[in-house]
């Protein structure tokens, strides 16, 4: 990054400022250089901005074009365009304070007229990449291909009835896997992009997953044999662009991979927005991964309850979001993932402000989230709550049910015996509610 050149004007470094603070252009709750049981909050929280929709989202609904226009996009050709627009981006990155960030190979680069000529269009861009990562510290938390928007991943890609699209997608994946490791990517993820289907009249659903299992085994055996370390993440989503994908849902995705024998290879990236779409809420999502040991990251949004499509919005709903921070702490956190803000500017937001605007309300609603599950989990009321009403489970026959010791015949005997009718034990629901809301309410 050339330091006198600003793509964002007057716009400097995004400074905390204090909960008290009225400038929109401040971080309220998010204070990257607090440290917190001996880590940063920026170590901690692991925030990375997705490179498609800060960099390439222009504001389009299937209504109309673009509405957002950038100051960056121009230059003599794609190539040198590409560059300079990545400049910006890793300006933004060091100004909101990311220490990560997110790409699909064609976010990045431009197509070419040949799979060998995207690969060096890619290799280009890469390279000015690594050199933007060394200036700023800025890491990458994952990479990925695009294997949906080219009108040849029509019918998906590892999922299409055609060979040569599968192979074409698997030589996709090759150079996205490499150039990950290149810029030392720390998880490599798989969002099944059309890997689904329309209807069943024209498929065949077996074969498909096989087909799709197949893919995923090819991708591990490439990590391995170049030495790719990072972790494999596949990120379900319910529905859209088909009608049905393959990678419904946390559950969904977990019996696939115990199917078909790749669960020790993948953990789970989980966007709330697809939670929500799949009639779950987000943290039902964490707390399914996290009981299978395949929570990973999460991309970071939120949906619109009234709309049944993929909003891709910031998430400011604190409460939302310190139920996901205790499922995750209580898990032992994100490990190699972290909070990736897969969210879109609305169609009307068109100033460059408000790129910085929606990430610093993203970035203040989680940490201000963290705080508050940090302080739910060490005073421990909802934990003894829970542990208390599982108490019967701890000892006597309670326990020999846990422990497989016993069975239908002696259960029979205690119940007609000694034990007679269970007495009704209240769920104590709205005093659990109205506890967290006062949490909420009374902030870090
Ligand atoms: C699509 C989506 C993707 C993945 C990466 O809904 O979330 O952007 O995160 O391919
Ligand atoms: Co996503």
């Amino acid at each position: 990054m050339k330091k006198t050149q600003s793509h964002f004007g007057r716009i400097g470094q995004i400074a905390y400022d204090g909960a008290k603070s009225e400038n929109a252009l401040a971080f309220k709750h998010y204070n990257p250089d607090e440290v917190v049981d001996g880590k940063t909050m920026k170590e901690h929280l692991r925030f990375s901005i997705a490179y498609w929709h800060s960099f390439r989202g222009v504001g389009s609904d299937p209504f109309g074009p673009g509405t957002i226009q950038r100051p960056w996009e121009t230059g003599k050709d794609a190539i040198s365009i590409a560059k300079t627009r990545m400049d910006a981006a890793f300006e933004f990155f060091t100004k909101i304070q990311s220490p990560f960030w997110c790409f699909h190979d064609r976010d990045i680069a431009p197509e070419g007229r040949s799979l060998a000529e995207s690969n060096k269009y890619l290799d280009a861009i890469v390279a000015h990449a690594k050199q933007l990562q060394k200036a700023t510290g800025v890491r990458l938390l994952w990479g990925t291909a695009n294997l949906f928007s080219n009108p040849r991943f029509m019918a998906g890609a590892s999922t299409n009835p055609d060979a040569h699209v599968f192979a074409y997608a698997a030589a996709q994946v090759k150079k996205a896997l490499e150039v990950t490791q290149e810029l030392g990517g720390e998880n490599y993820v798989f969002w099944g992009g059309r890997e689904g289907y329309e209807t069943l009249l024209n498929t065949n659903l077996k074969r498909e997953q096989d087909h799709f299992a197949a893919f995923l085994q090819m991708a591990v055996d490439y990590a391995k044999e170049i030495g790719f370390a990072g972790q494999f993440l596949i990120e379900p989503k319910p529905k859209e662009p088909t009608k049905h994908q393959y990678d419904f849902d946390c559950a969904t995705c977990i019996g696939f991979l115990r199917t078909y024998n790749l669960h020790k290879h993948f953990k789970l990236n989980i966007e709330t927005n697809h939670a929500t779409l799949a009639g779950h809420t987000f943290q039902h999502e964490i707390e399914v991964a996290a009981a299978a040991g395949l929570l990973g990251s999460i991309d970071a949004n939120a949906g619109d309850m009234l709309l049944g499509w993929d909003t891709d919005q910031f998430n400011t709903d604190v409460k939302e979001l310190t139920l996901a921070m205790v499922s995750i702490l209580k898990a032992g956190g994100l490990g190699s993932g972290g909070f990736n803000f897969d969210a879109k500017l609305r169609r009307q937001s068109t100033d460059l402000d408000d790129l910085f605007i929606a990430h610093i309300g993203g970035m203040d609603a989680y940490a201000l989230a963290f705080k508050i599950a940090r302080r739910i989990l060490a005073e421990g009321k909802f934990e003894k709550f829970v542990a208390d009403r599982y108490s019967s489970f701890d000892s006597g026959f309670g326990k020999d049910i846990e422990k497989r010791k016993i069975g239908f015949k002696e259960l029979e005997k205690l119940v007609i015996g000694k034990l007679g009718e269970p007495t009704p034990k209240s769920g104590k629901q709205e005093y659990l509610e109205n506890l967290l809301n006062q949490y909420v309410v009374n902030g870090a």
